[in-house]
């Protein structure tokens, strides 16, 4: 209950950052787009996602805040679209809860509209978990979000025990890799190759999380994966940090 409040204090003071972590091409080595990722801010410091995520949920908040944060990543993009990261995409989280919500696919049009923006600038990340339970009304809204021009992705892939029949029905561009399978503690070989090959034959970009190496990245490109996120390019950054890494890249 106290963890709810403090939320909904972030919420109604609007204590809310979103950082974003850049997606590196493996075969330009370009910055291609970037996970927005929301920070809460109490006083001077952030909290993580982790620690609050979970209650929005449960507290039936997480409506609200996946609103914030796409605002935030419309208002970027927008600031993006004039500038050097025209290009960029920006990837955002959302809940289950939010894709069961009657009204959130009019309301990220709207968001949209309003900032005069188009769905292909956009990725929505699904958790896998969502495919567990092979709901139709989550089928029916990601198929709504891909008809308008949104990207999908299924994140943590490899975690969720999805089932694969659905996963071919779904209408789903991406598969990000889980970062279990790449850094901790080493390269677990064997999924990896098994996820990049069922993403490949369903013709699906294969991105991997958790990239930390050098060599890490050598094998991942060597296996077939298409793009890779993680430390060893640089951790979410607020975003005029991006702005720099991508300029010193270039
Ligand atoms: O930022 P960090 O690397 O700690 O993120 C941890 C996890 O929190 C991410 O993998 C993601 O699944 C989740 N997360 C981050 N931002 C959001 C968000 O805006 N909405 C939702 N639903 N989850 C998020
Ligand atoms: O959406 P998702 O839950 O996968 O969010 C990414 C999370 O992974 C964030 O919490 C981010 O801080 C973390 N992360 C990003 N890159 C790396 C990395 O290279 N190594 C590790 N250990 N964690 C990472
Ligand atoms: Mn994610
Ligand atoms: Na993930």
């Amino acid at each position: 209950l106290r963890q709810e409040r403090r939320l909904r204090t972030a919420l109604d003071r609007d204590s809310f950052v979103v950082h974003y972590q850049p997606r590196i091409s493996f075969d330009s080595g370009r910055v291609v787009g970037a996970e927005a990722l929301v920070r809460m801010r109490e006083g001077d410091t952030l909290i993580m996602p982790g620690a609050f995520i979970r209650v929005a949920e449960e507290a039936g908040l997480i409506g609200e805040l996946t609103r914030v944060v796409f605002r935030q990543a419309c208002r970027q993009a927008a600031r993006w679209r004039q500038g050097p990261l025209r290009d960029m995409r920006i990837s955002v989280n959302l809940s289950p809860v939010s894709l069961q919500q009657p009204d959130f696919i009019e309301e990220v049009t709207a968001e949209l509209a309003g900032f005069g923006l188009s769905p292909d600038q956009f990725e929505f990340e699904i958790t896998e978990g969502v495919l567990i339970g092979a709901n139709p009304r989550i089928q029916e809204q990601l198929d709504r979000l891909r008809d308008l021009g949104f990207r999908l992705s299924l994140d943590d892939f490899g975690t969720g025990f999805s089932n694969l029949s659905y996963l071919r029905r779904l209408p789903v561009d991406t598969l990000k890799i889980d970062r279990s399978f790449v850094s901790q503690p080493e390269l677990d070989r064997p999924i990896v190759e098994a996820i990049i090959g069922l993403g490949r034959s369903l013709q699906m970009k294969v991105v991997v999380e958790g990239v930390e190496t050098g060599d890490q990245e050598s094998a991942l490109r060597r296996l077939g994966c298409h793009e890779g996120q993680g430390f060893l390019y640089a951790p979410a950054l607020p975003a005029e940090a991006l702005e720099l890494f991508c300029a010193e890249r270039t």
